[in-house]
């Protein structure tokens, strides 16, 4: 059952189950890969009328926003008023055609992690693909050089050093969310873990142990 959001956690900005930090942890499964920004691109890929893959010089002179934003990761912490530098998503749609059976945006980063989101929630007005934060350049550890920032949706879903965005018509849930992570991420729902699932089927979660 979906609990009630309180008045007073939605003051404070902070989700049930979710306890302040004033410096940004470091979660990353597995070592932040170095980065050669000679040889690193961007790919749009997938359910486009024509791929584009972008180097980092024409990553750099894409239209550019600023935003202050929260994080909460699902092992609880929150950091408030992050602010990042970046891209709106919702700008690569001047870059790439989508074809109208896309429905998902499938992230893919150097490492091998990924994550899914619906092709709505990707294009979210506060969606951003950020390259800096709190006024630098990102460090490798958050993402470097380039990094999701999913604001109202659990850490796992702002995926860190992305490399390829794929459009797709079907779902395919990520690293996290085929090991037992929510398909969706709330964080004022509490949407944790996929028995925290009440749209129906979790059976493509695996447990923990
Ligand atoms: N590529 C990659 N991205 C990732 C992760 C990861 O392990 N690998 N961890 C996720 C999780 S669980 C969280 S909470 C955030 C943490 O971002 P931070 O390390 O910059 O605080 O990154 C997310 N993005
Ligand atoms: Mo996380």
């Amino acid at each position: 059952m979906v609990k009630p959001i309180l008045a007073e956690d939605r003051a404070r900005r902070i989700p049930p189950g979710q306890t302040v930090v004033t410096k940004l942890p470091v979660l990353s499964y597995g070592p932040a890969p170095r980065t050669d920004l000679q040889s690193w691109d961007l790919k749009l890929v997938g359910e486009v009328v024509a791929p584009v893959r972008l180097d980092h010089t024409q990553w750099k002179a894409l239209p550019r926003v600023s935003e202050i934003a929260d994080f909460h990761c699902v092992t609880t912490w929150s950091r408030l008023d992050n602010r990042w530098e970046g891209v709106k998503t919702s700008e690569l749609l001047t870059l790439v055609q989508l074809k109208p059976g896309a429905r998902f945006a499938i992230i893919l980063c150097d490492g091998g992690y990924t994550t899914n989101l619906t092709l709505e929630e990707f294009l979210g007005e506060d969606v951003l693909l950020a390259d800096r934060l709190d006024g630098q350049d990102l460090s490798r550890d958050h993402g470097y050089p380039l990094r999701l920032i999913v604001p109202r949706l659990y850490g796992w879903k702002s995926a860190k050093w992305v490399r390829v965005i794929e459009f797709s018509a079907h779902d395919r849930p990520g690293f996290w969310e085929v090991r037992g992570y929510h398909n969706h991420g709330d964080p004022w729902r509490e949407e944790r873990y996929s028995e925290d699932d009440d749209s129906g089927d979790d059976s493509g979660g695996v447990e923990i142990v």
